[in-house]
Parts: C-alpha cells; structure tokens; sequence
C-alpha cells in the first residue's frame, strides 16, 4: 500500500539499475540535507550548502571517516522542487556498490527507503501535478520512440489536463444553463431547451473523439502487435526472422515446425511493432500442435493486425481461401511468399476475391521487397495520431470518459422526452465527480495504488 502521508524522509536510487558513469541517489523530505550531511563532506570544509548549486565533496563512511567517493551534492529547499519538499541529489559514481552504500547510510540516519513512483506521489500530494500528468510521467519514462516521447511530454506539461478542465467549464456551463431554466418562470426562459441539447451534443462529440483515440494511443505506447498467419511451411518463421535480422526461430522444411508462439519487438520508423510468430493453421497432428494451433488462433484474434502468408509456390488450395476467409474482418496484409520460386498462385485473384486488401510478394528467404512490406506494414497498421490532437493513453481514462459520455447521453434523453429540469440537472451533476477523480482533484486510493504501483522506484 501506498503512503499517503508524506511526512518522513524518502530515499531512492534514481537512475536504473546497473553500472554507469553516474548514478543519482535521491532524498525527499524536511530532513534530506540533515540526513545527507552525515556521509557527504563538502571538499570545502566549513562551506555551507548553497541552494541549486552543485557542490564537489567526498562520501565518507561516518564510522571509519574513510571517503568511499567522489559526489556532488545538491540541494533544492523547498517548496520548488519536483515533489514541493526538500529534495537532495546525490550524484555518484554508477557503482551499484556506492549507491547501496548510500541507501544504507542514508536509512541509518533516517531515511525510508522510497516505494516506487513516491517522488512523483508526493508531487501530486503536494498539489504540483494532477494525476494525468503523474501517469504522464510514466509514460514519457516508458515512451517507446520519440513521438511517443512527445505525446507524453505534453500531457505532463499539462495538455490533457488543460483538455479536462476544458470539459469541466462545458458541463458548468450546460449546468447553469439547465439551472437557469429552473429558476426562471417559463415565460421568460432565457435559454431553450435547444440550446441545451446543442451543448450536449458537442459535450458527447468531443467525448467520442477522446475515447476513440485510446486504440491509436496505446499502439502508441506499447506498440502494435502483429501475428504472422498462415498454412505450415509457408514460411512465418523465415520472415519472422528476417525481419527480425537474426534467427530467432527454429525453421526446417518440414510442416508443423513452430508449436509455441514467439514475440519479439521491431521497430519500424518511430513505431515498435510485436511481431508473432506461431504454429501453422492446419489439422493438428498432435495434441501439442492442436494446443499451439488455438492458441495461435487466439493470438491472431487478438491482434492488432495480421499478415496473411501464403505459399505462392503452390497452387491455392480450400484451406487457403478458407484462412484468408478467416480474416475477413481483421485489419490485414496479404503476404505472397517464396516469390524466389515459379509462381503457382494466382494472387490477383485471391487480393481481389475478398475487397481491396493490401498484398505484396516476397520472398522472406532472399530478403527481397522486404523493405517494401515494412513500409506496407507501417503504413497499414501504425496508429494515425495527429500530435496536435489529445489521445489518451490509459484505460482508467477511457472508462471515465466513458461514464460521463452515458451521463451526457441520459441527459440527452431526459431533454428530448421533456423531463423537468431537475432531472436533467442532477443527471449531468453526476459527471462532475467523475472529472474529479479522473484529474485527481478527488482523490481515490485505489486509484493511486493502481498508478503508482507501475512506476519504477526512484521516480
Ligand atoms: N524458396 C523459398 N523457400 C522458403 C521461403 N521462405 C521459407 N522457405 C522455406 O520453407 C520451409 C518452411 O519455412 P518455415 O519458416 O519453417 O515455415 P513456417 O511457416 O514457419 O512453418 P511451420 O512452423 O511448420 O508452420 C523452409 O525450408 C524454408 O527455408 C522463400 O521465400 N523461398
Ligand atoms: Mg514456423
């Protein structure tokens, strides 16, 4: 559980894990210098710690007075700093021997050592950020490319709050008018019920566009997973590895190679991709293949997109048409392999056979075009995010969206069906706690615990 009051001294190694050229311990907390002083000695003795600045000195083991480092120490008082208490950076040597000694020294004097995500729980306690742009935080932290990168960094800097504040003025004003309506004897009604109904209206078409950019927001952040699909033998291993640039993947010429899936990450341009790699569709066997076989299917259900990989070599046979049969629906790429062979199928006719679908030839064992289904790949499947558009990126913020669309939706019905004002009122009253908690002006602990818990310690 989370410690919500931020009371003690906090410490954390703040840079990750491993060896490097620096590493940063960090203290948060009234008594971070206090406790910082007792194994930090300025090279300068008898100088005081100017604030914001750096300051060269030893890390000393109080006991034996021996130096263990070199380190510079800085000091922000607060209440301007990260979490608006006193924060003390520590930088050191990347030594993970060093840093831990640190730690040590540092909860000797009285230091608690941090939970993750603490500094930035303590930025939002301390009324610096809103709980957007604590998950923000994160997500520019766990960003996989740099307009990912970029999308985080706006939502911390504030826009998907100023976005949300923007929601909240549009339901004060549908209020006041809704209350207004109220007050007012009907003759002189300043405002129509027309009216009303127009702010809902625009209120639910900005909320669609919000929970719809949730899909593209985290393909964005995670990426977008992609199952290669297709008959045994057709060749899912040899591309997964080609596009992979090594041999991941066990290939042989025999059917029924793959029983396991493989996934593994590529990245194309500024988006990273998880590609699939699995067992070939076809009468199982085994029973380990009919196990590889469902999950492959499940997989394939639940991806992002697919490429459908036929055997170009071959003539095209039932189970062919009946695969791409099978993906009708599915956002897919149709993939002509062993290009490098004389061709048997006919590809015109299976592109065209369901709707214009994307197709190219290749062949995954000399490599050729396929530069050209990367681009085919990217094209298709990366998520459409204009970087002047919000997206939202986590589900907590799609589900209240939600909510308070079915709010402005049942206002929407009491309005038309000419309910009293009231009701229409209290109805979208109830949207106002949503929005609370959905920036954190409410505060929800489970909801906190959630968030925070993903974080990395030191942040
Ligand atoms: N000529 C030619 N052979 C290929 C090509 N791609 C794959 N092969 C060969 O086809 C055979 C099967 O390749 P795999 O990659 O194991 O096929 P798979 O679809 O993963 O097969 P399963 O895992 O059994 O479903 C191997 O002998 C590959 O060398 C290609 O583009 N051209
Ligand atoms: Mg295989």
């Amino acid at each position: 559980m989370l410690d919500l009051s931020p009371d003690d001294t906090i410490i954390a190694i703040s840079t990750p894990p491993g060896r490097g050229g620096l590493g940063v311990v960090r203290l948060s907390g009234d008594r971070a210098l206090e406790i910082a002083l007792n194994f930090f000695r300025p090279k300068k003795s008898g100088t005081a710690i100017p604030p914001g600045k750096a300051v060269l000195g030893n890390l000393v083991d109080p006991e034996s007075k021996r130096p263990f480092d070199e380190a510079y120490l800085l000091d922000f008082p607060a209440p301007h700093t990260y979490t608006r208490q006193r924060v003390v950076e520590i930088s050191a040597h990347g030594s993970p021997a060093v840093l831990e000694e640190v730690l040590r020294l540092g909860t000797r004097f009285g230091a608690r050592l941090a939970s993750p995500g603490e500094f930035t729980l303590r930025a939002y306690l301390g009324g610096r950020i809103d709980i957007l742009q604590a998950e923000a935080v994160d997500d520019l932290i766990r960003a996989s490319g740099s307009r990912a990168a970029r999308l985080a960094f706006g939502q911390l800097d504030g826009g998907l709050s100023s976005r949300m504040a923007g929601l909240k003025d549009r339901v004060m004003d549908i209020l006041a008018h809704t209350e207004a309506a109220i007050e007012f004897p009907e003759e002189h009604l300043p405002v129509s019920g027309r009216e009303i109904s127009f702010l809902l209206k625009a209120l639910a078409s900005e909320l669609v566009k919000l929970i719809s950019s949730y899909d593209a927001g985290r393909s964005f952040l995670e990426g977008v997973s992609l199952a290669i699909a297709g008959r045994t033998n057709v060749g899912k291993s040899t591309l997964f590895n080609a596009l992979l640039e090594h041999e991941r993947a066990i290939v042989t010429p025999f059917p029924g190679t793959t029983r396991d899936f493989l996934r593994e990450k590529i990245r194309i341009r500024d988006i990273d991709f998880n590609l699939i790699d699995m067992a070939g569709l076809r009468k199982p066997e085994t029973s380990a293949e009919k196990e590889g076989i469902r999950r492959s299917r499940d997989i394939a259900a639940k991806a992002d997109g697919v490429l459908i990989l036929l055997d170009a070599s071959r003539r095209e046979s039932a189970e062919d048409i009946a695969l791409i049969e099978e993906f009708r629906e599915r956002k897919a790429i149709l993939v002509f392999n062993k290009a490098d062979l004389i061709p048997k199928m006919d590809a015109g006719k299976l592109s065209g056979r369901f709707g214009p679908r994307p197709s190219l030839a290749i062949s995954a064992l000399k490599g050729t075009n396929l530069g050209k289904l990367k681009s085919l790949i990217y094209r298709t499947f990366a998520p459409r995010i204009n970087e002047n558009e919000d997206v939202i990126f986590h589900m907590r913020q799609k589900l209240a969206l939600e909510e308070i669309l079915a709010s402005v939706r049942a206002a929407e019905r009491l309005l038309a069906q000419g309910h009293p004002e009231e009701m229409l009122a209290e109805e979208i009253r109830t949207i106002l706690p949503i929005l609370g908690r959905l920036v954190g002006e409410i505060r929800a602990d489970d909801v906190l615990n959630d968030i925070f818990s993903r974080f990395c310690v030191g942040k």
